[in-house]
């Protein structure tokens, strides 16, 4: 396909007839969490400096864009996402100027750098929360402040302003002495919520993006940016949720997509975005429908470029995280498929099972029992999302196929959702026994994304010098001795090569960037497949391949090709073996299979799928 035709198809994308040609549609992001990934001076955590000494693998890697998690000033309760500073740089991690020299290297190998923007709140230890606090004008009403219940004494539990409870367990209201009175916070206390009714708080957090912006970043992954329009009534009330098992309504669920959400998107996409060009928007969106999925990023309405949608992450637990399930692939399609179709015609989808607040996927849906299950597991899950429509998230260590930390004593966790959550639920609720908690915690900790990144098989892993001053924050996994980027360099089967191929495809191939996404046999318990295909786009004069066909069987058991499946590989699912049919299988035409060639096209003829066999095969 030529160049025109690509950059044709690529425009195609936005069928609204939107001018722009989208460049992040064939893009692929790559989430950096600083704390955890370089370490250059020693203290046992990552800092800028180390993010730039290794520029040059993510450029090798080929992504296009680097999503920094923050690294501004912050006491680090939530570790960074409760932000004391937005225009400065926490010391841990470096200088405004170390951050300068990020921007620049990354410019000169050609990628983008977009940075975390967390604005639905501050640290307490905000210079804006402190003079709040004090109710000094014009900070008085920056936050949600409110009285204790009528007729209960302020500062009592059970006097909290409404039921409303934090996502780290407990009342999403703090009492403070000094003011007489609550503030809101949606995450932890030292996390108050920044109040978005007011203009002049809107445009103190605009200011702040144009700073940036102008300091040469190319755009912000916004952090629970759909709950910062909260479900305030005429009379300035905040009226009760539903409670859940814990008595408290989650405060994600009752602020999540609330009555000004638009309105704000779009003010704050005129004054910052307004004029500029190659800038990338991703929200994360806890509470947002496919359809309004849709309507957000559709790019006729002018708010976000993308989303972070949950539900494909949180359908395989029992009520909360905590009580966390097996996988079961029908619900999991069903989930994708709804959000590949709202966003068919115009809008947009992210692609993502990883980042920092999520288990690592190879533990979490694949098999690290063996070796060689954890490496086939992990090009499988990754071929299945890289293949979908849509802009495709690598989270650090990923694409080595890292996995979960292992950890066993609960002295092991660090972060305040692990710690809070325990002690609610197995110390002040008992809703979970402690050997349930740390089985849970095992599975979904969010700590388990957080180990160091494995560059090599030394003491450390390389993230810090065997002779460091301080040992790493959290412990490097034992098992960087075989999952480490230098080895996997020099293996051509490894799993970083696996991700460089599907990386190549979405930058090379129109059908996997550009093409329609049809669902295959969703009902079929092992086998995850679809097709993409520019059929019905108007390129009358291409006469490549114009449809690509993904199939992966996603257990450890052999499966079978199911029917659609089959259908749409051109092979009769009634004549397996095909060769009693006299079809042949053009091997050239099997763009990416984590098995050897051979052994797929042998797949193709005899319709069996061997454990976590997954390959596409383009017609
Ligand atoms: O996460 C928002 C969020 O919903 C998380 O609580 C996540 O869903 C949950 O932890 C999954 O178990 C963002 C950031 O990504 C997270 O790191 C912060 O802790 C949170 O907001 C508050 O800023
Ligand atoms: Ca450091």
């Amino acid at each position: 396909m030529t160049a025109e035709q690509r950059e044709f198809l690529a425009g195609s994308i936005r069928t609204n007839g939107a001018s722009e040609n989208p460049w992040w549609a064939n893009a692929v992001v790559y989430q950096i969490y600083p704390r955890s990934f370089q370490d250059t001076n020693g203290d046992g955590i990552g800092d800028l400096r180390g993010i730039i000494s290794r520029l040059d693998y993510l450029a090798d890697l080929g992504v296009d864009v680097i999503w920094l998690s923050p690294v501004y000033k912050s006491p680090q309760n939530d570790y960074g996402y409760d932000i004391s500073d937005y225009q400065d740089i926490d010391p841990m991690f470096g200088t405004l100027y170390d951050m300068d020299d990020l921007i620049q290297a990354v410019h000169q190998r050609g990628m983008r750098i977009i940075i975390d923007l967390v604005v639905n709140h501050t640290s307490d230890e905000h210079a804006w929360f402190e003079a709040s606090r004090k109710g000094t004008m014009p900070y008085a009403d920056w936050y949600w402040w409110r009285p204790a219940k009528e007729g209960h004494t302020p500062g009592v539990p059970g006097s909290e302003p409404n039921n409303w409870g934090s996502d780290f367990g407990g009342s999403a209201w703090e009492y403070s002495p000094e003011r007489g009175e609550y503030y809101l916070h949606s995450f932890s206390e030292k996390q108050p919520d920044l109040n978005w009714e007011n203009p002049a708080v809107r445009q103190a957090v605009y200011d702040m993006m144009n700073w940036w912006m102008n300091r040469g970043i190319d755009g912000f992954r916004m952090d629970v940016i759909t709950l910062i329009s909260k479900p305030v009534e005429a009379d300035g009330e905040l009226p009760d949720g539903v409670p859940g098992e814990d008595g408290y309504a989650n405060a994600q669920i009752v602020m999540a997509d609330g009555p000004r959400l638009d309105e704000f998107l779009k003010e704050m996409r005129q004054q910052v975005f307004e004029g500029r060009e190659g800038f990338l928007t991703v929200g994360e969106a806890p509470g947002i429908t496919p359809a309004r999925n849709q309507a957000i990023t559709d790019p006729a309405n002018n708010e976000l470029d993308m989303l972070f949608l949950f539900h494909h992450v949180e359908f395989d637990a029992r009520g909360s995280k905590w009580n966390p399930l097996p996988l079961d692939i029908v619900p999991l399609k069903r989930i994708m498929a709804s959000e590949q179709e709202a966003v068919k015609e115009s809008g947009w989808a992210s692609l993502f099972f990883n980042n920092h607040d999520q288990p690592r996927v190879v533990s979490r849906w694949g098999d690290t029992t063996t070796e060689q299950l954890r490496s086939l597991s992990a090009k499988a899950l990754a071929l299945v999302l890289h293949m979908h429509r849509g802009t495709p998230y690598i989270y650090q260590g990923e694409e080595l196929g890292m996995t979960n930390a292992g950890f066993t004593a609960f002295d092991q966790y660090r972060d305040i959702e692990s710690l809070d959550l325990y002690k609610l639920r197995v110390l002040a609720m008992k809703l979970s026994t402690h050997d349930q908690m740390l089985d849970a915690l095992g599975r979904r900790s969010r700590d388990n994304a957080r180990t160091p990144m494995q560059w090599d098989s030394s003491t450390f892993g390389g993230f810090t010098e065997e002779d460091a001053a301080s040992v790493p924050w959290l412990p490097v996994n034992p098992n960087k001795r075989i999952i480490n980027a230098v080895d996997e360099q020099r293996d051509p089967n490894s799993v970083l090569a696996f991700y460089k191929e599907l990386i190549h495809l979405r930058h090379t191939n129109p059908v996997v960037s550009a093409g329609g996404w049809t669902l295959l046999d969703g009902d079929d318990e092992r086998v995850y497949s679809f097709e993409r295909s520019l059929e019905g786009f108007d390129l009358s004069d291409t006469t490549e391949l114009s449809r690509v066909v993904v199939v992966a069987n996603l257990t450890g058991h052999t499966a079978h090709i199911p029917p659609q499946t089959a259908a749409a590989l051109g092979l009769d699912p009634v004549a397996f073996p095909v060769e009693a049919s006299g079809m042949s299988i053009d091997e050239e035409n099997l763009l990416i299979s984590n098995y050897p060639r051979p052994q797929t096209a042998s797949t193709l003829l005899t319709g069996r799928l061997a454990p976590w066999e997954a390959f596409a095969y383009q017609l």
